[in-house]
């Protein structure tokens, strides 16, 4: 079971040039990163945050089911349909006019690697309200711009506040973390945090299995499991 998860998990381990002791995140002091590490830092990107260090925003490799993408902001739109009042198609702007709220999480992906990174974006939940939430909708379903499918419980959405992020480590989100947008999916596992959204669609179906979880992960996704 271990060897099929690393053959065919998303997320490749060269993607983790920190050393264990480093990917401790909180506790690592700069003087312990690698020089790697260090350069994938973009231009005004913020490394410390209260204190403690910040991972870059971007990794060394990519590991997505389709390679990066790169929007065309003009021609974006995120679509929000399904179980919904209206259906509503937003730009990149009308989000960005929503409240904004910044919190401090750490992407774990299943291989072992994590990235501690400030993220800045809007509720789901007041996205979803705009186009209003109905009453038999339990799942919420992500897709990307690269055919990437993955799906979040509704409840988890609205009691923890899950944020879709504009902007990581004060800078905009950069295309490979997924421009404009990522599900910043806190406590769950990498593959849950969609990136290049285009389409959030609530659905009835409690079983709704997205693409890595097809191929066979959990579909709870909880860090640890
Ligand atoms: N659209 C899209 N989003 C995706 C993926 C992908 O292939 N396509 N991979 C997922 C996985 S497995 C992980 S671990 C995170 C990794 O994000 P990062 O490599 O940019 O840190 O993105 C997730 N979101
Ligand atoms: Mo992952």
């Amino acid at each position: 079971m271990i060897l099929v998860f690393l053959l065919t998990s998303g997320c490749s381990t060269e993607k983790n040039d920190l050393s264990a002791d480093d990917t401790q995140g909180i506790a690592a002091d700069v003087d312990q990163i690698s020089a790697a590490t260090i350069s994938r830092y973009r231009e005004g990107e913020i490394k410390e945050y209260m204190g403690s260090r910040l991972d870059p925003a971007v990794g060394p490799a990519d590991n997505s089911i389709n390679g990066i993408q790169y929007i065309d902001i003009d021609a974006y739109n995120l679509k929000i349909d399904g179980l919904v009042d209206t259906e509503t198609i937003f730009d990149y702007e009308d989000i960005l006019k929503l409240d904004s709220y910044e919190r401090k999480i750490t992407l774990y992906c299943v291989e072992g690697w994590q990235a501690t990174i400030l993220w800045k974006g809007v509720l789901i939940k007041d996205i979803l309200d705009l186009a209003g939430i109905q009453d038999q909708a339990v799942t919420v379903i992500f897709r990307s711009e690269d055919g990437y499918t993955t799906s979040l419980p509704l409840d988890d959405i609205i009691a923890r506040e899950l944020i879709l992020a504009y902007e990581a480590n004060g800078i905009v989100l950069p295309p490979e973390m997924g421009y404009p947008f990522i599900v910043v999916a806190e406590d769950k596992l990498g593959y849950k945090w969609a990136r290049w959204v285009t389409e959030i669609r609530l659905s009835d179906d409690p079983s709704y299995l997205g693409f890595w979880e097809q191929r066979g992960f959990s579909n709870s996704a909880d860090i640890g499991e």
